[in-house]
């Protein structure tokens, strides 16, 4: 192996090996208790140290990196405390994240860095967003996101990759290529010779660096990160290396050819390296020794005092709150907002309100909210100059310009992710999902990245994902569907889903201040069918809060989005009927208080959605009333839901489909009880 210093003095040398050797000799210590079942599980990392090390150091302290699950060296190198270090290991309350994550799933901003989710590909789409953020801040940083060579097979790997060549971000993507994904071996991996080689497919630079080389990679991944930042591109670095170790330490290697771990061995980057400060004289046997004598003291110390945690005190109020940000506590100096509460009906009859349509009250509210808050971006397919599918954004490039009104290509997780990293850098994030229906392939960032951020690791994700939804147009099984329910069993979202434009506007600023990630839910069907008041202020309609749209004695319905009209329409063309209609606006969180309120009004309730039957939310109402209302009810809940099929697109169908066909008859069955 060949070691070049360049101009690293002696003392420069003897730190990178320090900081080479401490994951080497904790991984050695974890392997020993974990013999003696003292730790449970473990993903080591060993004879790969020089790359999370090597990258660590090259990087300023203050950007981000996102490591893996084999990447020790990055969080010791940005010197975080090694006892505290093992307690989050151990699942202790004084870990990084209060004993709710294992092992490296965790991030600290102090220390700047992302911790990963298991599903590895979505680091790299985070890393995008970070770097967005330095690009618009026009501040001299990159971020640098790892990933194995399995990972590179996900559809996170290339849609990162794109992102950041079409944005020109400075962002480095750094593949440490060990030789298998668990079990899999590379060459039933992917088909091209050198996975570098997929850098000029995206329109990006690439080099492949020797992994165990400590200075080599040092020295690339400096001259890297210059390049980053000098010209604003992204950069893709092959580092070769090898698996040393099992998967994590149960999983044995019995499918690694012996041979390898015997030409790997001739490699190791620690070995080498000590051997090269041997032989230049910048170490010697003794200062080896005592450095290594230091290093075991200083672990032994720190997991007595690891170890020494107290055990955790199980506290369920506590797990419940940590599971969304305080509000105030995000913006306690942002300006005041008007709040107003139209949650009964005729409560809201103020001056200064213009006659406006759906679609036009979320547009006003998202321009207020651009002018409110400096640092909103916002992010969708078509939405600059073409101003967005339903034109929501039209004319907001002129206003705001292309920077903060962003086009992005047609990769929805990437985008989602993105939104996350710009969230990490202080940011706020409005992504437009261009319809509702395509959020299925951002999925996986918003339920497990944006969802559980919050409770992982105390750190917010301030992004709304704006959600045009809903049947009633002919446009089919892909463009029509109410996905809300999925979203609802999803703790660390929030939605919401009004069905006025008072409302619209009210609480699309509410969901924008709110520092937790919030689905906004927009009927299509709306957008030019339904006009209202709309006050021309700045004002909020407070999230989890819902409206009574009438009230009434004979029965409840209680619905929200598109089904609030129908409702309405079914007790105007049935005026010898008293019915109570209450618009949730909030699905998550629901307002059991409005929901009681009016059982005890009707003792007779109908939950209607638009949404399928099976597995909607009305579901959960209903066994939330029965739960809790039993006394007040003189009949059985009934739901009335759309049928348990896919979306047809025949209008004639479409119409049979949709729950409205059913609700005369779900209400004549609700009073004949
Ligand atoms: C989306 C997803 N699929 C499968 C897994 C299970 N899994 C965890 S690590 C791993 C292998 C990853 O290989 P690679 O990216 O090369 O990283 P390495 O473990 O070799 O460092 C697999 C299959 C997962 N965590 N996430």
């Amino acid at each position: 192996m060949q070691f070049q210093r360049n101009n690293l003095s002696n003392e420069e040398l003897t730190a990178f090996y320090k900081k080479l050797l401490l994951p080497r000799m904790i991984e050695e210590k974890m392997l020993v208790l974990l013999r003696q079942g003292r730790i449970s599980k473990w993903f080591s990392g060993i004879g790969q140290e020089a790359i999370a090390v090597g990258a660590t150091l090259a990087l300023q302290p203050d950007e981000w990196i996102l490591p893996l699950h084999r990447n020790l060296g990055v969080f010791t190198t940005r010197n975080m405390p090694l006892h505290k270090l093992f307690m989050q290991w151990q699942g202790s309350e004084n870990g990084y994240s209060k004993g709710r994550e294992r092992s490296f799933h965790f991030g600290n901003k102090a220390h700047h860095i992302c911790g990963m989710i298991s599903h590895l590909g979505p680091q790299m789409t985070i890393a995008d967003g970070i770097s967005l953020a330095h690009k618009l801040k026009r501040e001299q940083k990159i971020s640098l996101a790892f990933t194995g060579e399995g990972g590179t097979s996900e559809g996170d790997f290339h849609e990162a990759l794109n992102v950041a060549a079409v944005w020109d971000l400075p962002v480095i993507f750094l593949i440490e290529n060990n030789g298998y994904g668990l079990s899999t071996p590379t060459h039933e991996q992917y088909r091209c010779e050198n996975l570098v080689d997929r850098a000029k497919g995206y329109g990006m630079e690439g080099v492949q660096v020797d992994g165990n080389n400590i200075l080599a990679l040092y020295d690339t991944i400096k001259g890297v990160r210059d390049y980053c930042i000098q010209h604003q591109k992204p950069y893709l670095i092959e580092c070769t290396t090898f698996r040393m170790r099992g998967h994590e330490e149960a999983s044995g290697v019995k499918y690694v050819p012996s041979h390898l771990f015997e030409e790997w061995k001739e490699k190791d980057p620690v070995v080498n390296f000590e051997k090269y400060l041997l032989d230049e004289n910048v170490l010697s046997d003794e200062s080896i020794n005592s450095i290594k004598e230091a290093t075991k003291n200083y672990i032994e110390t720190e997991l007595a005092a690891g170890f020494a945690a107290p055990s955790i005190r199980v506290d369920t109020n506590k797990e419940i709150k940590d599971v969304y940000a305080d509000k105030l506590k995000m913006h306690g100096n942002r300006s005041i907002v008007q709040a107003i509460d139209n949650s009964k009906p005729g409560a809201y009859a103020a001056a200064g309100n213009t006659e406006a349509r759906f679609v036009k009250a979320i547009s006003d509210g998202l321009k207020q909210s651009m002018l409110q808050h400096p640092n909103l971006i916002l992010m969708g397919q078509d939405i600059a100059e073409y101003g967005g599918a339903f034109k929501i954004t039209e004319g907001f490039v002129d206003l705001f310009g292309k920077e903060r009104v962003r086009n992005t290509p047609i990769c929805e997780s990437a985008i989602v992710g993105a939104a996350l990293g710009l969230s990490l850098e202080g940011f706020k994030v409005m992504m437009e999902m261009q319809f509702a229906d395509f959020v299925t392939v951002g999925f996986n960032q918003v339920v497990n990245n944006l969802a559980k951020l919050y409770y992982r690791w105390q750190q917010h994700a301030d992004v709304v994902i704006r959600m045009p939804t809903g049947a009633g147009v002919g446009a089919g099984p892909f463009h029509s569907q109410s996905n809300e329910a999925w979203f609802v069993h999803t703790p660390g979202l929030k939605i919401v889903y009004p069905s006025t434009p008072i409302d619209a506007k009210g609480l699309l600023i509410a969901a924008i201040n709110d520092p937790n990630p919030v689905l906004y839910f927009e009927h299509k069907a709306l957008y030019r069918s339904i006009s209202g008041h709309v006050p021309e202020d700045y004002y909020e309609i407070e999230i989890g809060k819902a409206r009574v749209v009438q009230y009434g004695e004979d029965i409840s319905i209680i619905t929200y989005g598109n089904g609030v009209h129908w409702a309405l329409e079914y007790a105007a063309a049935n005026k010898d009927l008293s019915i109570d209609i209450t618009d949730l606006r909030t699905l998550l969180p629901l307002d059991y208080t409005a929901i009681k309120a009016s059982v005890t009004r009707t003792g007779k309730v109908l939950i209607l959605h638009e949404d399928t039957l099976t597995g909607g939310i009305g579901g959960e109402i209903a066994a939330w009333i029965s739960e809790h209302c039993f006394e007040m009810l003189d009949a059985p809940v009934v739901r009335c839901a759309s049928l348990d099929t896919p979306i047809p697109f025949n209008i004639e169908l479409e119409k049979n489909f949709l729950a409205k066909a059913r609700l005369d008859e779900s209400v004549q069955k609700l009073l004949q009880y």
